[in-house]
């Protein structure tokens, strides 16, 4: 098989793990090529951190795509989160346009969080934002971003297992895209995401132990592994469960050392756990140089 590879349109953070500094690390430890796209490049994230620099990469996003499409460049997955500007909504479109052949299109709808919506984002980028969910075959919003994306107050979500299998299924556009709805715990000291697959019509969820401490970018995580792991072929569901282990597996390791909320969690000691070891990609055992007696 040769090396899938990811169109990955995210904002590039110098400092607190989110979005392309999480997004290449993750999908290059799975064995895919993340070709990044940045949409903007922030000094830090914006949850937290007061004075961040913002410069906003809207004008040269089409100079990239004119060039990759020169080059006839073709992707397995489109990908795409954080975005800069409102313009960037059709800029986003076009690129799925062009680049998506046969590939498969992830929107995480980055939007907010706990019911707010994150600092750069106006109501304009909102509404943008659901349309260009209507591109993609598979979305990752968490329960903050499936409010507005069904246009209703954070508090009036449903809840509960029966709650959460509506909201998936509304979201899924009569059954035409495939919904992982993060942060969906059906009881307490659980988490994970409630998954509508369009491919098999049905509705699951996976569930994982529910770490008590929120950190920053867990969402980017979750939406990178799972993206990496459905280019590598896993169902949805599967995909969905790897995705939830990680995020768990850094979540606790995370909790355990006290680091800030703003910086993230820290996955780089965990990136081994989504690698094959090398001895996996071959058929041959491992040839030693032997010194000549
Ligand atoms: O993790 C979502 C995210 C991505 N990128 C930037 C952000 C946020 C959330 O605050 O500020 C720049």
């Amino acid at each position: 098989m040769s090396t899938p590879r990811v169109a990955a349109i995210h904002d590039l953070s110098g400092f607190g793990r989110c979005s392309l500094t999480v997004a290449l690390p993750i999908l290059s430890a799975m064995g895919v090529q993340c070709c990044p796209l940045p949409t903007a490049f922030l000094s830090t994230h914006t949850g937290g951190f007061e004075g961040f620099t913002f410069l906003d990469m809207t004008d040269e996003m089409p100079e990239v795509a004119r060039h990759w499409a020169s080059l006839g460049l073709r992707f397995d997955a489109v990908y795409s989160g954080f975005l800069g500007s409102a313009r960037q909504i059709g800029v986003v479109e076009d690129l799925i346009r062009d680049f998506r052949g046969d590939g498969v299109v992830v929107v995480d709808p980055v939007m907010g969080d706990s019911g707010t919506v994150y600092r750069t984002y106006t109501p304009e980028m909102c509404a943008g934002m659901a349309r260009l969910a209507r591109r993609a075959d598979v979305i990752t919003p968490n329960l903050t971003e499936a409010a507005l994306l069904l246009g209703m107050p954070y508090g009036e979500l449903p809840t509960g297992e029966a709650g959460l299998r509506s909201v998936v299924e509304r979201l899924s556009l009569e059954g035409r895209r495939s919904v992982v709805l993060t942060g969906a715990g059906l009881e307490p000291g659980a988490t994970g995401a409630m998954c509508f697959d369009a491919s098999t019509g049905r509705t699951e969820a996976v569930q994982t132990r529910r770490v008590e401490q929120d950190f920053h970018g867990t969402g980017d995580v979750f939406s990178s592994v799972l993206t990496g792991a459905l280019v590598r072929g896993m169902s949805l569901m599967e995909a969905a469960g790897e995705a939830a282990e990680f995020v768990r597996a850094c979540a606790e390791r995370t909790a355990a050392e006290n680091l800030p909320m703003r910086e993230g969690v820290d996955f780089e000691p965990l990136l081994g756990l989504l690698t094959r070891p090398a001895s996996s990609f071959s058929d041959q055992p491992p040839h030693f140089q032997r010194d000549a007696d």
